[in-house]
């Protein structure tokens, strides 16, 4: 995988990668920035972009856990310690930016709208201000890192204004741009005070990426509306003061081989059987996500009650492994969420634990990566059941770790993810009726129908994997990328259909 990322970055003739996110992959602690005794962050986009960082080498512009003051430009540190492939730029921020732009605007604010909970949004001007100071700050950052030949990607929705603002401090090399969550219809997209700049910021980029056709969609059809340039919907552009923008759907991948091999390990296998013997249960059914609001886990638990209340059959014959990531734990309404969670978990427990058999088991931390795919070994079924989500890359890597080819994945279809995964069993998250009685299907599937399911399901997390999405940013920028034989399929201007598999089974 590795050789193969540097080898397109030689074609490309990509000098300099310098990558900016909120967050960095590693969390310093203490007055120092040191790799050595630095955490590190779970994320869909760190797991993602790390890989890729990793072969290519370059710069990682963001934030790395720590407050001050006055907001300032931290350490320089390379990463990971002791076999250094790139350098963390620290970003510090003072403690009103992290309340203002980190919490104010990205989470409170562009967070929820972007997700489509319109009523969740806070639309507060001070911390729209704090949001325009600290992209400005993350730009200059990126300008002073890239030299010639440089590409500066920018990811999410914290940093929507900065290649707007690198171009008007006349940034003249490439500049792609990311979006890692859904993008809102004009409906929604229209509430946001700001959307103008927030679109005006975001038409800085050479290339602006999205996972899904859709959502490709509906960032033309607000760019075409709110500020009347010229886009193309087939052609996949937006053609606006005097520059082209190219805007394509490319739904990002994993590192299949590396999920596959984790899995295939002695020391993997020997850990699920373990997890198995201590949850000691016929059925074991894993949910993994950070405790948010939009992954449904309120809703999957009422399912899972419904299950257990409507099939009494099944009752001490299934457990519930319920991971939940530390998210935003600062927030009271994060807070909130997970006492709601804890006391449901408590009541189901109460309810319909028998002898010493629990129905739900819930952790409230993150595993390591080998205990993460023990886990996904372990399991029979995986529950994703998100209200809404960007794309979901648990739901890939459970696809990528059924080594043995059997087990379900049920999903959402508020996932992004469900419209390449059409081997799994679709469920909507808002119904609990739904979630048992799929839940129940899961259960009763018979292996031959697992291995076909999870079979069409890896033929397409395999070709649509890391390799195929760094390959279709590289020519979305129009630089020629060298194709693998493997996933050597092009990436048209919305790549619609083209990532969606002809054989399909009905959720
Ligand atoms: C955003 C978008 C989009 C989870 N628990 C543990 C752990 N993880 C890792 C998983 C996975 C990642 O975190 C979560 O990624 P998701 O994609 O599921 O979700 P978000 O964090 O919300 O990501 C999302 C993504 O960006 C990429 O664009 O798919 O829609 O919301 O990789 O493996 N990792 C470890 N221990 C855990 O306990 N080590």
């Amino acid at each position: 995988m590795r050789e193969l990322l540097e080898r397109q970055v030689r074609r490309a003739g990509l000098q300099n990668l310098v990558v900016l996110s909120n967050r960095t992959p590693y969390v310093f602690h203490g007055e120092e920035g040191d790799a050595a005794t630095a955490t590190r962050a779970v994320s869909g986009l760190v797991t993602a972009l790390e890989p890729i960082v990793m072969a290519c080498g370059g710069t990682w512009v963001g934030w790395a856990g720590r407050t001050a003051e006055e907001s300032r430009l931290g350490e320089r540190v390379a990463v990971p310690a002791g076999r250094p492939a790139y350098v963390v730029r620290e970003i510090i921020l003072s403690r009103e930016e992290y309340n203002r732009y980190y919490h104010g605007c990205a989470n409170d604010c562009l967070w929820p709208l972007f997700h489509c909970f319109l009523e969740k949004a806070v639309f507060d001007h001070d911390s729209w201000q704090s949001y325009v100071r600290v992209n400005r700050k993350f730009a200059e950052a990126a300008r002073r890192e890239a030299g010639e030949g440089a590409l500066i990607w920018v990811h999410d929705y914290h940093l929507a204004l900065v290649p707007g603002m690198l171009r008007k401090a006349g940034y003249r090399g490439k500049i792609a741009y990311f979006c890692h969550i859904p993008f809102p219809p004009l409906e929604i997209f229209s509430a946001l005070p700001w959307g103008k700049e927030i679109l005006t910021g975001l038409l800085g980029s050479n290339l602006v990426a999205f996972h899904l056709p859709g959502y490709v969609e509906n960032f033309l059809r607000v760019v075409e509306k709110l500020l009347g340039a010229e886009v193309s919907y087939v052609d996949g552009y937006v053609r606006w003061q005097k520059r082209k923008m190219h805007v394509r759907a490319l739904p990002i991948g994993i590192d299949y081989q590396e999920f596959d091999e984790l899995a295939r390990e002695e020391e993997t296998a020997r850990r699920a059987a373990e997890i198995r013997r201590h949850v000691n249960t016929e059925r074991l059914v894993l949910s993994v996500e950070r405790l948010d609001y939009t992954k449904g886990i309120i809703e999957k638990l009422q399912g899972i009650e419904e299950f257990l209340a409507r099939y009494p059959d099944y009752r001490g014959r299934v457990t519930f492994l319920q991971v939940a990531v530390p998210s935003r734990t600062e927030v009271q309404s994060y807070a909130n969420l997970r006492s709601r969670v804890e006391e449901m978990v408590g009541r189901i427990n109460g309810q319909y634990a028998s002898g010493w058999h629990m129905p739900v088991w819930y952790m409230f931390n993150a595993l390591d990566r080998r205990e993460l795919v023990a886990h996904y070994r372990a399991a029979d079924i995986a529950l994703v059941t998100p209200l809404r989500d960007g794309l979901n890359l648990v739901a890939k890597e459970f696809v990528a770790s059924r080594v043995a080819g059997d087990g379900v994945l049920v999903l959402s279809p508020f996932a992004g993810a469900a419209e390449q995964l059409k081997g799994s069993l679709l469920v909507n998250p808002y119904d609990r009726v739904d979630l048992a009685g799929k839940i129940k299907k899961a259960l009763d599937m018979p292996v031959e129908e697992q291995k076909i399911r999870i079979s069409i399901l890896q033929q397409s997390v395999r070709r649509y994997d890391l390799k195929w999405w760094w390959r279709g940013v590289l020519s979305g920028l129009g630089w020629q990328a060298e194709a693998h034989p493997e996933n050597a399929a092009g990436s048209g201007p919305l790549a619609a259909g083209e990532f969606i598999p002809k054989q399909r089974l009905d959720g």
